[in-house]
């Protein structure tokens, strides 16, 4: 028998499924696009410039913890990441594009965690709608208003700077839909783009001095806490540890190729610097609005920002890539290598004589007269 309950019950049913799909993912209607991430220092393949109409972009991160060697002496650390990498994966999209993240958190994991993306708008930039215990996921979806490079970092009530710190941090870049501009209005373009992400880090030590190493992230959160609240990390690192991007790990070009070098540091002043090499237009802060300084030596980066340098290579060779804080490069492991392939330029630098003997005779009358 049909009561008018059932009936109406029956209608509201069917205004329900009448309005689910257009609720579920069509309220926008915008073509999709699904992006595989890759680890860095690689980037994800995308245009530089298009002349398509704004889409969502949908990419998958899933949260991974996990014991990682962070050093050649073999310190083991307790790491957070966002896909199993510190940095996670840089995400590239175009200005008006929409962002459409799957945030996994699986039953493995410990932890809560959740992602604030500096270049989203409210919500603590998806940090409060995006908390997501073990065995949970969430979507979240924002626009990209801004162009330029920001940092994203997972950021849980009272634990976000050791989640930082930890590994939790990545960088989306978005770009301007007609391409990077100079000051001029010219195109800019690259060959290539590599991305590293530094990260400062905590390791506590125990009475003799050794690093302590621990079975789970938990484990280890009040001892690192207190190595942290000192502000002096035990490590410096580009992607993970020391000598990810040195040696067979080095990033490489070629001669005449222009390379993008985005640099994250989600937590900590850093500032950057190629050896032998310059940054022919840097965007300091990483905002593609302002126009790039050119022929700088070394730049800066705030920490909790993500810079943008453009570097045409000139001459082959190893150059190191360095926290020009040469301590925390060379004693902390804040260093990368690029090996460049081509040919030698004379004109740009040549050795006149090799180094040897100081011919006899020679060096008082090439020496400064002294004063009296
Ligand atoms: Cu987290």
């Amino acid at each position: 028998m049909i009561t008018r309950r059932t009936a109406l019950l029956g209608a509201a049913v069917a205004t329900l499924l009448a309005s689910t799909p257009a609720l579920a993912a069509d309220d926008l209607k915008l073509p999709r696009q699904s992006v595989e991430l890759v680890a860095p220092p690689f980037v994800h393949a995308h245009e530089q410039a298009t002349k398509e109409g704004p889409k969502i972009i949908e990419f998958k991160l899933q949260i991974k913890e996990k014991e990682v060697v962070i050093d050649d002496a073999g310190t083991k650390f307790q790491a957070m990441t966002f896909n199993g990498s510190m940095p996670g994966p840089m995400m590239v999209v175009h200005e008006g594009d929409y962002v459409e993240v799957t945030l996994i958190n699986s039953d493995t994991n410990t932890m809560p965690h959740n992602i604030d993306f500096h270049s989203a708008t409210g919500g603590l930039g998806g940090g409060a709608l995006t908390h997501v215990n073990p065995g949970e996921q969430v979507v979240l979806r924002w626009k990209a208003t801004r162009t330029g490079t920001f940092v994203y970092h997972c950021a849980p009530e009272g634990m976000i700077p050791w989640h930082v710190v930890s590994g939790m941090h990545g960088t989306v870049m978005v770009l301007p839909r007609d391409g990077l501009k100079n000051r001029e209005g010219k195109p800019l373009r690259y060959d290539r783009v590599y991305y590293i992400g530094e990260n400062d880090l905590y390791v506590p030590k125990d009475e003799n001095g050794k690093y302590k190493s621990y079975e789970t992230p938990g484990e280890a959160f009040a001892d690192t806490t207190e190595v942290m609240r000192k502000l002096i990390p035990t490590h410096v690192v580009f992607n993970g540890k020391v000598g990810a991007l040195t040696g067979k790990n080095a990033m490489t070009a070629k001669v005449g190729e222009t390379v993008m070098i985005v640099h994250s540091q989600a937590n900590r002043d850093t500032r950057p610097h190629l050896i032998g090499g310059h940054g022919d237009y840097v965007w300091e802060t990483g905002k593609f609005i302002n126009p790039p300084e050119k022929d700088l030596e070394t730049w800066f980066i705030r920490g909790g920002s993500a810079g943008a340098a453009l570097y045409t290579f000139r001459q082959p060779g190893i150059y190191a890539y360095v926290n020009h804080n040469l301590i925390e490069a060379v004693e902390l492991g804040a260093s990368a290598h690029f090996k460049v392939e081509g040919e030698w330029n004379n004109d740009l630098m040549k050795q006149v004589k090799p180094p040897g003997p100081i011919p006899p005779g020679k060096s008082s009358a090439l020496e400064a007269p002294v004063a009296r």
